[in-house]
């Protein structure tokens, strides 16, 4: 079994990059925006999540080949968590 190490790390990152922008750019976008994403990309924290989701990405699409009907179901549950955290 792949497991879903890979997928759920790249899409941790993902979601956290989304919120970022959607932070920044709810209020439209000005110059001080670009500032301000490079700023909080550049936190060791956001570096060790992005070196995490970019390190073994290669094996996303086999676990994605391999995704059973329970990891399907987790990463829905994930997603949905995801999402609605953004909603916010
Ligand atoms: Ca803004
Ligand atoms: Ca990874």
């Amino acid at each position: 079994m792949a497991g879903l190490k890979e997928t759920k790390e790249m899409m941790v990152m993902g979601f956290a990059l989304a919120a970022m922008l959607k932070g920044e750019l709810k209020d439209g976008f000005q110059v001080a925006d670009l500032m301000a994403i490079l700023e909080k990309g550049l936190t060791p924290e956001f570096m060790a999540m992005v070196k995490m989701a970019v390190e073994g990405m290669g094996e996303i699409p086999a676990e994605a080949k391999d995704l059973d009907l329970f990891e399907g179901l987790e990463l829905v549950k994930f997603c949905i968590g995801e999402i609605k955290k953004l909603a916010v």
